[in-house]
């Protein structure tokens, strides 16, 4: 009998927990990370040998219930080998891994967790035959991220992005409440493990059917917004070629004027004339437009709302594995203009699916602030917590450069 018989047979799920690993590199911050979730506190750890294995539930921003049955992979005992072999029985039965690594390893460590997780993935992408159809969400925390020495997550993320290619797959930064007293990251990082179990299970490709739960007609839950983004990626299959699109946004008649538009207007003018020329025309081309097109100007154009999508959308792209991209970031060096293709916005989807969520602003700016005419007319920094850290960096350059 296989270990994985094995395990399946020693411990079987509960109904509707979703198991889910935990393994990374060495001394990373698993186990303190496994009990900081279930008990809110920080435990002293040992070397772990073997696992632990905790039931829990944890609850989303917009409270909705996760229940996990979290299996904290040690590398103690046994050595790398054996942590892999592990590693590769159970990912096979789990619906997620999370991969936790030290911030502070070096470039070569970092390195070797990669190579290690691409590994693990595609042994258990190949015994669940899904070479080809990559649905096993990976959340890689880079975690010790308060800690002077730790390494960018813009340079985690270049480490990692053959094992994140073409995968359900991100990286948050986060940190313990070891040291310091605060935690980070965390929270968006379950926010997103939610959103990306809901997605996978209502592909067809994992593993049976997922239990239909009836859910209250909340537009913000995650099967909500996963079956808002299914409407979306199949939206890419007949939408007019972008060039197309792009003229007709130009000229003040697109078929339609919501939010899956402005994403997809955002999208091509950011990723075929860069950051800050693509943001100037969509600034300019939305609001030209709704002054041009009556169906437009009910709410008229809002400057800190579309500061914030353009914001998210740039994230977007820079979030992007660049080997999944047919389209060369940036051609807007030639006179000849290229925008991507409907596959790589397709993908571009699939890789940041918190785009569909409409209300993804109210996680940053309260109502009050956003609805002001101060925000309506310029640029109000959010209030509640700041943009993603890449964003806020490149805006800070942008303020700081006076455009
Ligand atoms: N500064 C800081 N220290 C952390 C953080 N998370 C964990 N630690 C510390 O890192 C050390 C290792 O933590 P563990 O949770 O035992 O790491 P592990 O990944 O389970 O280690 P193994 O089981 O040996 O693979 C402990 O001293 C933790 O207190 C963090 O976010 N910041
Ligand atoms: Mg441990």
């Amino acid at each position: 009998m296989s270990i994985r018989n094995l395990l399946e047979r020693f411990f079987p799920s509960n109904v509707g927990e979703h198991k889910v690993v935990i393994s990374g590199t060495d001394w990373a911050g698993k186990t303190t990370l496994l009990y900081y979730l279930k008990r809110g506190e920080i435990i002293q750890t040992i070397p772990t040998i073997g696992f632990n294995i905790e039931h829990l539930t944890l609850s989303t921003s917009s409270n909705q219930k996760l229940d996990l049955e979290l299996w904290d992979l040690g590398s103690g005992c046994g050595g790398f080998r054996m942590a892999r072999m592990m590693l590769r029985h159970i990912a096979y039965t789990a619906k997620a891994i999370i991969w936790v690594v030290d911030s502070t390893d070096t470039p070569e460590m970092m390195a070797e967790s990669a190579e290690t997780l691409l590994i693990a993935l595609e042994d258990a992408e190949e015994m669940k035959n899904l070479k080809t159809e990559r649905h096993l969400p990976v959340l890689i925390l880079a975690n010790k991220s308060d800690l002077p020495n730790a390494m960018p997550l813009d340079d985690i993320r270049k480490v990692f992005r053959h094992a994140t290619a073409g995968r359900i797959a991100s990286i948050y930064r986060t940190s313990l409440p070891v040291v310091t007293k605060s935690v980070t990251g965390l929270q968006e990082a379950i926010d997103w493990l939610a959103l990306a179990l809901d997605i996978a299970s209502s592909s067809p490709k994992t593993g049976g059917p997922a239990p239909k739960v009836e859910l209250p007609p909340n537009p913000r839950q995650p099967s909500a917004l996963s079956k808002r983004l299914e409407t979306w990626l199949h939206q890419t299959e007949v939408d007019s070629p972008p060039d197309e699109f792009i003229s007709q946004f130009k000229s003040y008649s697109l078929p339609s004027w919501d939010h899956y538009t402005h994403i997809r207007i955002a999208y091509l003018l950011l990723m075929a004339h860069g950051r800050q020329k693509g943001k100037d025309m969509v600034f300019s081309g939305l609001e030209n437009y709704i002054a041009n097109n009556s169906k437009t100007n009910v709410r008229g154009f809002h400057f800190t709302m579309t500061y914030f999508w353009i914001q998210i959308v740039h994230f977007g792209i820079r979030n992007m594995p660049p080997q999944l991209l047919d389209h060369p970031l940036e051609t807007d060096t030639t006179a000849n203009v290229r925008y991507p293709s409907s596959a790589d916005f397709f993908r571009f989807l699939f890789i940041n699916p918190h785009l569909v969520d409409g209300s993804l602003w109210t996680d940053y700016y309260s109502k009050e602030v956003m609805m002001s005419p101060e925000a309506k007319s310029s640029m109000v920094l959010p209030d509640k917590k700041p943009l993603p850290s890449l964003v806020i960096r490149d805006a800070i350059a942008s303020f700081g450069t006076g455009s």
